[in-house]
């Protein structure tokens, strides 16, 4: 006897807990969006050939613990997912007991998770990420999201225009520069590498004594570049309020916070860290809330098509959020490389 517990915190998929008969959380069930993963055989063959790679390589060099990655349970005929009649995809994965968080609480959690990151990433690395597919064209591509931006722009309801008047103005005195950034940060120095893409605090599990007992969500799974699942992470794991807040009063980051990550992250890292790349990471910082805070603005006017939305503002909460960790790193840039060259 099964009973299933919908989770709320991810904005995309639909995803339950499966609870068996002692009321014990067993499996994660999830129904992924192909509204937004427009070939998800392509997203389940990345995330099995990770799993089976860092499977291969418990106990040795790159030594990962493989619990730290749930693992796929297979359907009767073998497969890693599943298609209803109704079209819909779904997987189920192993639990990881852990929770998750909205907002770091103390300086362990900003560490273990940048040490987690770090060493995931490091594993990946002996993958070619050329063997994976593209899952999400474009992904962190500023011109990309510009474009869809400027898009949104022309066919938005004239409410939703001009609620984010103020907002729009911000993107484009800022244009210039985040596309600069993005050329430097993906300029060929910069070799690419299999990374995560989505390196957000709640996609870390952590035990009862703030142990980072878990990575989760792969469906970005791709080639990409260390700097921007470095960004990414410091978005949410280093601010001092959550991507939902509207105090933007208190939204800062955590200087603190940043140093602690940075040291996790950056040490299993080491050999491919060029100077170059540490001022990509330096860059990133600001560059991740200003392309997350764009594409959040650019689903409010297209009537929030994309993320899941609780009420009718939300994804403007969100981006007022985000251009605020903007302007914050941008102010706090000098002690941010000074930390990141440590
Ligand atoms: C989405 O679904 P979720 O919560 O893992 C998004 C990320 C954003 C994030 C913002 C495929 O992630 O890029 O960082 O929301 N994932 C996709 O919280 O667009
Ligand atoms: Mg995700």
């Amino acid at each position: 006897v099964y009973a299933f517990r919908q989770i709320t915190s991810g904005h995309i998929n639909n995803t339950f807990a499966v609870q068996g008969s002692n009321n014990q959380t067993c499996y994660i069930l999830q129904n992924v969006d192909s509204k937004v993963f427009h070939n998800i055989p392509e997203v389940m063959e990345n995330i099995e050939k990770m799993i089976t790679f860092i499977a291969s390589k418990s106990g040795t060099a790159k030594n990962f613990n493989p619990g730290l990655i749930p693992q796929l349970l297979r359907t009767k005929d073998g497969s890693g997912y599943c298609v209803t009649e109704d079209g819909n995809y779904w997987r189920l994965f192993s639990y990881i007991e852990g929770r998750t968080l909205e907002s770091t609480e103390n300086a362990q959690q900003v560490s273990e998770a940048g040490q987690l990151y770090g060493q995931f990433l490091y594993v990946l690395s002996g993958l070619d990420a050329s063997e994976f597919h593209i899952t999400i064209k474009d992904f962190h591509n500023i011109k990309f999201r510009l474009t869809q931006f400027d898009q949104a722009c022309e066919e938005a309801n004239p409410d939703r225009f001009e609620a984010s008047s103020a907002l729009r103005s911000f993107v484009n005195e800022n244009r210039k520069r985040y596309i600069e950034s993005f050329e430097f940060i993906t300029a060929p120095d910069k070799p690419t590498h299999l990374v995560h893409n989505d390196t957000k605090l709640s996609n870390i599990l952590f035990d009862t004594h703030d142990k980072g007992v878990g990575i989760i969500d792969f469906d970005t799974l791709m080639p990409g570049y260390f700097a921007f699942d470095y960004g990414d992470a410091i978005r949410t794991i280093c601010s001092t309020t959550n991507e939902d807040d509207a105090n933007i009063a208190d939204t800062s980051f955590n200087l603190n916070y940043i140093d602690g990550f940075t040291k996790g992250f950056t040490q299993p890292l080491k050999e491919f860290l060029s100077e170059n790349t540490l001022v990509s990471f330096s860059l990133s910082i600001a560059y991740m809330p200003f392309l997350m805070g764009l594409r959040m603005l650019t689903d409010f006017l297209n009537n929030d098509v994309y993320y899941h939305v609780a009420y009718p503002d939300h994804n403007l909460v969100r981006c007022r959020n985000q251009f605020k960790l903007v302007q914050e790193a941008e102010a706090m840039s000098s002690e941010i490389s000074n930390i990141i060259h440590y």
